[in-house]
């Protein structure tokens, strides 16, 4: 197997990026077939623990308060509720689960330890269980580890450069930090972004960048395109054409070779010959369910049918890595610090925010 090339520069990345496609293709499909089985695919579930009402205002998301989208917010799940789901998601297939909640950043507390009890909770059912809770501390990914979980989702979203033309309430080198915590644990890293925001192919490669330079590079990548919802500020971008997902994935594909590179949001507005061109240019990894966290995702039954249709297999749990231990809370090893920690706030203008939060409290 070639060596992991760590110091990828953007202009080789986008030298990459816009090889004649076959090239691209076919470069992309040697470097999958010598670190992954391409009949292979990772199926997770996404599951949303707790709602809308987020604080942040990330220019993308529905789950942003101040945008006043359509989706109904709701309070934490239940694990008896999370368990049931969990359940349903293993007998249709998925061998992990990925919980979300619209958090900024986790707050030590009663809520955090029913997260924790969810986390053991599916770890026991034999599944890799991954939480996506916003920014989190060293002793919370610690936490968090101790109780089974599997893979920490936490997307540097775009390139440092962009970043600052899509979110204002929080920085990069934040998100870069937590992702350092989770690496002081056992905890797999999972971290992507969103193409089709209106950045540049600059920012795409720059993305990739950050995420190639990190040693050892994420486990897993999730490539999103933008689901463009009424109300927030990215409402009217056209979607992407599936060349540029194709891209992307191969790209990341080759210079993240042994990562999983998960094609993520905006599969509804992909065929199946274009999501099978995404396998074959490296995608080793979908979310399955009818919905993402808010937004429509395929119907499981038409993902499996696809999957016989191309004869891939939904991969096993635990393939990658051994299944970790769940320390019971009785006998944790770590106290709630009760920590208040500072996250950034940058807090500089960003206009299409601005008139988006403008535009949904004269509406509403
Ligand atoms: N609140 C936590 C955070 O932001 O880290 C976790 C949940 S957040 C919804 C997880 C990821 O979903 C974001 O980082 C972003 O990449 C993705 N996402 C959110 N809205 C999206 C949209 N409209 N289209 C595509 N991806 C989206
Ligand atoms: C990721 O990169 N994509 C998923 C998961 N990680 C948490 C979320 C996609 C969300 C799409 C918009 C929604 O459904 O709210
Ligand atoms: Fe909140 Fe996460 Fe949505 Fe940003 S992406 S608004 S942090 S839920």
């Amino acid at each position: 197997m070639s060596e992991i090339k760590y110091d990828w520069t953007k202009d080789e990345i986008i030298a990459i990026y816009r090889k004649p496609m076959m090239e691209l293709l076919y470069e992309a499909a040697s470097v999958h077939r010598e670190y992954h089985n391409p009949n292979v695919v990772q199926v997770s579930t996404l599951l949303s623990i707790k709602t809308g009402g987020c604080p942040e205002d990330c220019g993308y998301c529905p789950q942003a308060a101040r945008y006043h989208t359509d989706i109904e917010g709701n309070d934490l799940m239940t694990v008896q509720h999370v368990k049931a789901q969990a359940l349903r998601a293993k007998a249709s297939g998925s061998s992990r689960v990925c919980m979300g909640a619209a958090w900024r950043n986790v707050k030590d507390g009663e809520e955090f330890d029913q997260v924790l009890e969810m986390v053991r909770t599916i770890n026991k059912l034999d599944m890799e269980v991954c939480c996506t809770l916003g920014m989190i501390t060293e002793n919370q990914a610690k936490r968090l580890a101790e109780a089974g979980l599997y893979a920490y989702n936490h997307n540097l979203d775009t390139s440092e450069d962009y970043y600052k033309d899509v979110i204002s309430t929080r920085a990069y080198q934040d998100r870069l930090d937590t992702i350092g915590n989770v690496r002081k644990t056992n905890v797999t890293v999972c971290s992507g972004g969103i193409i089709g925001m209106g950045e540049k192919l600059e920012d795409r490669a720059g993305m990739l960048v950050a995420l190639a330079s990190l040693n050892p590079q994420p486990e897993s990548v999730p490539i999103n395109a933008l689901v463009a919802v009424e109300g927030t500020p990215m409402e009217d971008i056209e979607p992407i054409s599936i060349w540029e997902m194709i891209r992307m994935v191969a790209t990341t594909r080759i210079v993240m070779p042994m990562t999983q590179v998960r094609l993520s949001a905006g599969r509804t507005q992909m065929s199946r010959e274009g999501q099978a061109m995404c396998f074959f240019a490296g995608a080793n990894s979908i979310f399955a369910g009818d919905k993402l966290l808010t937004t429509p995702n395929p119907d499981v039954n038409e993902d499996m049918e696809m999957f016989d249709l191309l004869g891939l297999i939904p991969q096993k749990p635990f393939l990658k890595k051994d299944q970790p231990q769940t320390v019971e809370a009785e006998d944790s090893q770590f106290e709630s610090l009760g920590e208040k920690p500072k996250w950034t706030r940058p807090g500089h203008s960003i206009e299409r925010n601005e008139t988006a939060k403008s535009k949904s409290s004269v509406d509403h």
